[in-house]
């Protein structure tokens, strides 16, 4: 490598710089694998995303996410868990908890669940509606029982606002606040994030969508993830593929082994 030196060669401060964001990033990767929203609601309790636009069934992302739990070893290991207080400002029935912005596409008397209303504020909130779900300490908020949990894994809670929705597992949808997740991820130096989970086009899209803006080589396991609306899934996709981020199934990360 050569620069303006007398010698040609680069100094050792810049090679410090090559070598912290580029040589190590490539010789030295460092995993993380991240399990978003694998919760009894959204595969068959209040949020059953089967009964949504795409059909989807979300227990078939717990076989390959086991697989990949028991062959590939990762050297850090999240799962996530949309955590909401009973009057958390996503769920419908608590619709009329707040005032409506006179912009709101949907009044508060004619709102259903899947609607986009937009709260007053201020400032003025766009909001998708959902049937309640995920409540803390509920049987809707635990994670699938077959869903393995490996020893040393970090559990992410979000959500737990009860006025800002959180579908990245990076920070609530206003980004007031961050969950630990970045921290974490910075302490132990990771350079990849493989991500999969529920649902696809939501929250699993949102947390993909940070990672990269973040910087990190961010991958998204499509066979390990089920998703709510098949526009919206491909949408995803495309953001993913336009922002330099890998989709592959899961025998692509197994066979690396
Ligand atoms: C999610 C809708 C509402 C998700 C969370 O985990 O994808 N979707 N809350
Ligand atoms: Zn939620």
């Amino acid at each position: 490598v050569f620069d303006k030196n007398a010698d040609g060669f680069i100094d050792k401060e810049e090679f410090t710089f090559c070598w912290n964001h580029w040589i190590k990033v490539i010789v030295r990767p460092v995993s993380a694998f991240l399990i978003v929203d694998v919760q009894n609601d959204f595969i068959s309790g209040t949020l059953n995303i089967s009964k949504c636009d795409a059909q989807q069934d979300g227990s078939e992302v717990v076989e390959p996410i086991n697989r990949l739990l028991d062959t590939v070893p990762f050297d850090a290991l999240f799962y996530s868990l949309d955590w909401h207080p009973p009057d958390h400002v996503s769920f419908i029935d608590n619709v009329h908890m707040r005032e409506l912005h006179p912009s709101s596409p949907v009044p508060a008397d004619k709102a259903q669940a899947y609607d986009t209303v937009v709260f007053a504020g201020p400032p003025p909130m766009k909001q998708r509606l959902w049937p309640r779900h995920c409540v803390q300490d509920t049987w809707g908020a635990e994670l699938h029982k077959d869903l393995k949990v490996l020893e040393g894994a970090v559990k992410i809670y979000k959500g737990t606002n009860p006025e800002v929705d959180s579908y990245s597992v990076f920070w609530d949808n206003k980004k007031l606040t961050d969950t630990s997740l970045s921290n974490q991820l910075r302490l132990r130096g990771a350079t990849d994030i493989y991500i999969c989970g529920l649902a696809y086009d939501v929250c699993v899209g949102a947390t993909i969508a940070d990672a990269l803006a973040i910087g990190y080589r961010a991958i998204l396991i499509e066979d390990a993830s089920r998703g709510v609306d098949l526009a919206d899934i491909e949408k995803t996709k495309a953001t993913i593929v336009n922002n330099n981020g890998v989709i592959v199934n899961s025998d692509e990360v197994l066979a690396m082994v």
